[in-house]
């Protein structure tokens, strides 16, 4: 399917700029990638074009507020929602110079936590969704536990020390708002937003790490979950079609169209890809292929997919709609242990549905398998982020 990505605000603009590292060569899954943030610097920093950058706000007295209210009462977070609500339309004429009706769907990705991404994108998706007929995702990273202490940074001794002394504009502020800011925009894009694809970064935290330090890692992941869900089987060349497509409308079936929280899993392994002689000489044939490999392969990959660490935490059980996709070179897409794939998937969820396809790549070296899980619940991180804005 093709994909429409607008990142928006610090973390989002950096998604957006992963995600389109991530696009595999030959099975080009994106029409345009649009950043959009306040903040020149920030936006300065991504890889995408000139022409799809695009800094909003300017001046505004919302701008850069996050240390608490101001002389009107209303919190940095509510003051961003007003700016979202002022700019929309701006922002939606910005990716009307390129072209919205070529994408199956959008993806807004943003990280919550923030004033500026998660005061955006609430008014953003609402406005996606009133001028266009495609379903509006968003892609929201939920914040780590070590940002809400405001004096991180300065106290963790040395390394936080050395930390300081080499502080740029790039390293991410403490913010003891983040779980308040968050909840309040996952709260209005409910019912607005068609699906809500969470990450969580505390999980995808090492011990002492940083935010800034991780973050470069946790995208890199993030957007290879995306790409092998979204590029499922776009783009490959007709010899090489995949036995079961997984298009645009399957995609909406599983993640619905009613803001359902939804998470993804990926696993890959490298697999033995020489050149055949029987072939063009570049692709591997099916009898290169040991089947019990094959299958043991596509097993690996399909079980750590969904049993291993997934964008968001949570047991498969909590979901009630899967979607597996398994790829890679043709010779190793094993066809029974991708259907057993299906069955292990659909006995995990326990669920009402499942879908399953499979996303041939002859020039692949990996079997990977991308999971997804929607309409799960209840989220634990989410009770965890509630007690922590009520503590505050
Ligand atoms: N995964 C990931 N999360 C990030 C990244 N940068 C920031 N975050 C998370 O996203 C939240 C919001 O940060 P930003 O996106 O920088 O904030 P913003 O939307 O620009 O809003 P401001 O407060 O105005 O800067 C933070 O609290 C972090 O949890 C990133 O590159 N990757
Ligand atoms: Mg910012």
């Amino acid at each position: 399917m093709q994909l429409e990505v607008i990142g928006v605000g610090g973390a989002g603009c950096r998604l957006a700029d992963a995600i389109r590292a991530a696009e595999p060569a030959n099975h080009a899954f994106l029409t345009d990638v649009y950043a959009f943030d306040t903040d020149e610097a920030a936006l300065g920093r991504t890889v995408i074009p000139e022409s799809n950058r695009h800094r909003y706000g300017e001046g505004d007295p919302a701008q850069g507020a996050t240390d608490g209210g101001d002389g009107d009462g209303s919190s940095p977070i509510e003051r961003g929602f007003e700016r979202g609500q002022e700019r929309a339309d701006e922002l939606l004429e910005v990716l009307g110079r390129g072209e919205p009706s070529a994408a199956d769907a959008f993806l807004v990705t943003v990280g919550l936590g923030g004033t500026t991404g998660g005061g955006t994108v609430p008014a953003l998706v609402a406005t996606l969704q009133r001028t266009s007929e495609q379903p509006v995702y968003v892609l929201a990273t939920l914040p780590a536990d070590r940002e809400f202490d405001a004096s991180a940074g300065e106290t963790d001794g040395l390394a936080g020390h050395a930390r300081t002394a080499t502080a740029t504009s790039d390293t991410e502020p403490p913010r003891p708002e983040a779980a308040t800011n968050a909840l309040a925009t996952l709260e209005r894009l409910e019912g607005v937003a068609s699906a809500i694809v969470l990450f969580d970064n505390e999980a995808w935290l090492r011990p002492g790490e940083t935010l800034s330090d991780a973050r470069d890692r946790s995208n890199r992941e993030v957007a290879t979950q995306v790409a092998a869900v979204f590029s499922g089987s776009a783009g490959e060349s007709g010899e090489t079609t995949a036995q079961t497509v997984i298009d645009a409308s399957d995609v909406e079936r599983i993640v619905g169209s009613e803001s359902a929280f939804v998470t993804l899993g990926y696993a890959e392994q490298a697999v033995e890809t020489t050149s055949s002689r029987f072939g063009l000489g570049l692709l591997t044939t099916e009898r290169d292929v040991d089947t019990a490999e094959a299958v043991s392969a596509v097993e690996t990959v399909v079980r750590k997919a969904i049993r291993g660490k997934r964008s968001l935490e949570c047991d498969p059980e909590a979901a009630d709609r899967g979607l597996l996709i398994v790829g890679g070179p043709p010779a190793w897409l094993n066809r029974k242990a991708i259907a057993d794939g299906r069955r292990t998937l659909q006995t995990a969820i326990d669920g009402s549905g499942i879908l399953g396809g499979d996303a041939p790549r002859p020039d692949g070296e990996t079997v990977f398998a991308g999971v997804v899980l929607a309409g799960i619940g209840p989220v634990e991180r989410l009770e965890e982020l509630r007690e922590t804005a009520g503590t505050r």
